[in-house]
């Protein structure tokens, strides 16, 4: 039964029967898709400790209690309205926005609202193992808030599929449970969310950079003129920037721990020997999550972004902080491969939207790995991390077919096939994390060896608390 207390929301849900009606028949299908691809082994006897969103209210909108995961209460959250919102970009600029999709724009808002919730989904399937190979009882406590959330996330899309899209919405919240992540027959649908997640160096940075898409592609989305959309991603941003938190302090205690290692070692030794995790290894899968993550932005020219942005559909991430809102007329320096080397051309801005949001994406990644640095630092050591250059390892865009060191240099494929597996993870490397990982740790208070205890644990609680319970 669909009720307002197992649901929480603002969305009406008591008076809305159709509403009512269509989550009636989709979620048993969610609840099934949960238990069958959401964490694994940790369904039925445990209970976690994990907030739950109950209002939009800023200084009160998450509640904490110990939850079985399948009970955790789901719900729908729209931001407060902004009193006279008015469009604030594109062709439409200045009048009241939108309360229903409008007909011509219902395709290409449906597609921006289906890729969304297409990861939400995915990064639980890709997720579901790890509890498995945890390094702390509060790592795997956060592991499942950012699983629930991510749940909430696609019940936040799917409300909308089913308030303002009618039959094709409907079809299209069963096809958001039916794909799967790295499924050959039916992949999701962005390549990152189909990329296995085995281990918590992969999961750290995945929640670095991929969730720092997931920050921009929702800022630009909270500026739509489709009210109820700017509302919903709005109110994700909230519990987005936990999902953040979780991978820079991750990564942060790796590097901490790490930099401990080496210095107790007297720098003689390969940390690996003593069972940490080395910095050649780190910086791989900063190169490969950072570079799997700019794909996530789309083409660097794109028809697509210029008629969203046209459209009003999608703006840029604090579209405020610009001056012209229009963009009808200018245009964006663009780097274009020409033979060996690059060219400058001048592309319509409304084109290079895809390109300027990743510019947004670019700085706000660079700030992050500056404050994984300031840990060297502190330790007096010279080492650095760096994200690779833009045109390493892509897959989507312009430099797809071309091959690049991470520090922007072109070469050969044949010299990438050769070099590759100095650049990116390789086989040895994944096979040494999971032989670290394979022991999880489920003690309360301990930590495995590769990575440092948190500054606090979460909600006030102590770092040794149980987060996790299991019931006998
Ligand atoms: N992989 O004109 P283009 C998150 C396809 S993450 C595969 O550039 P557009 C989260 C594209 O579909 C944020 N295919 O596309 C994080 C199109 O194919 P068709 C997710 C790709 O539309 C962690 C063709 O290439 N949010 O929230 O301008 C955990 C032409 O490309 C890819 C959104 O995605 C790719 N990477 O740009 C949980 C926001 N890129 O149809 C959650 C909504 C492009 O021509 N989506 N293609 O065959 C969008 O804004 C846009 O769809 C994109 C793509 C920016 C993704």
């Amino acid at each position: 039964m669909i009720s307002s207390e197992k649901i929480p929301n603002n969305v009406g849900l008591s008076s809305n029967k159709r509403l009512q009606r269509a989550l009636e028949h989709w979620q048993p299908q969610y609840i099934q898709w949960w238990k069958d691809m959401g964490p694994q082994g940790f369904q039925d006897y445990h209970q976690v400790y994990v907030r739950t969103a109950v209002s939009v209210d800023p200084s009160g909108w998450a509640h904490f209690e110990m939850v079985k995961l399948p009970e955790y209460r789901w719900g729908i959250f729209l931001a407060d309205p902004v009193h006279d919102r008015r469009i604030g970009f594109g062709d439409f600029y200045g009048q009241p926005v939108w309360q229903e999709v409008p007909g011509e724009f219902r395709n290409q808002l449906r597609r921006l609202i289906v890729t969304q919730g297409d990861t939400e989904p995915a990064s639980v399937e890709q997720q579901r193992w790890l509890g498995q190979r945890c390094p702390s009882m509060y790592d795997l406590r956060n592991l499942f808030q950012v699983n629930v959330e991510e749940g909430r996330h696609l019940w936040a899309m799917v409300y909308l599929l089913h308030s303002y899209f009618g039959r094709d919405g409907r079809d299209e919240a069963e096809e958001l449970l039916a794909r799967q992540s790295g499924n050959r027959d039916k992949p999701r649908i962005l390549d990152a969310f189909n990329e296995p997640i085995e281990n918590w160096l992969d999961f750290f940075m995945f929640t670095m950079f991929t969730d720092r898409d997931g920050k921009s592609q929702l800022l630009s989305l909270s500026e739509s003129s489709l009210d109820p959309l700017s509302r919903t991603t709005r109110f994700m941003l909230t519990e987005e920037a936990h999902h953040m938190f979780v991978g820079e302090t991750g990564i942060a205690r790796i590097v901490e721990r790490t930099c401990q290692l080496l210095k107790e070692s007297g720098f003689s030794e390969d940390v690996r020997k003593v069972g940490g995790i080395d910095i050649p290894t780190i910086q791989k899968f900063i190169n490969l999550w950072f570079s799997l993550s700019l794909d996530l932005h789309g083409n660097e020219v794109s028809t697509n972004a210029a008629s969203y942005f046209g459209n009003g559909l999608k703006g840029r991430a604090q579209e405020e902080k610009f001056s012209d809102h229009h963009v009808g007329e200018s245009y964006y320096e663009l780097n274009v491969p020409n033979g060996d080397g690059l060219r400058l051309e001048h592309v319509p801005m409304r084109s290079a939207m895809n390109e300027v949001l990743r510019d947004w994406y670019v700085g706000d990644c660079e700030a992050g790995v500056a404050r994984w640095n300031k840990i060297f630092e502190r330790h007096g050591m010279s080492e650095r991390l760096r994200l690779p250059d833009r045109k390493f390892n892509r897959g989507i865009g312009m430099f797809r077919s071309l091959q690049y060191e991470p520090s922007g240099a072109p070469i050969s494929d044949t010299e990438w096939q050769r070099r590759r597996n100095e650049w990116l993870p390789a086989p040895a490397d994944r096979e040494y994390l999971l032989s670290i990982m394979s022991r999880p740790v489920y003690e309360p208070g301990k930590f495995a060896n590769y990575i440092a205890p948190p500054i606090r644990g979460v909600n006030r609680q102590p770092i040794n608390f149980e987060y996790v319970r299991t019931e006998l």
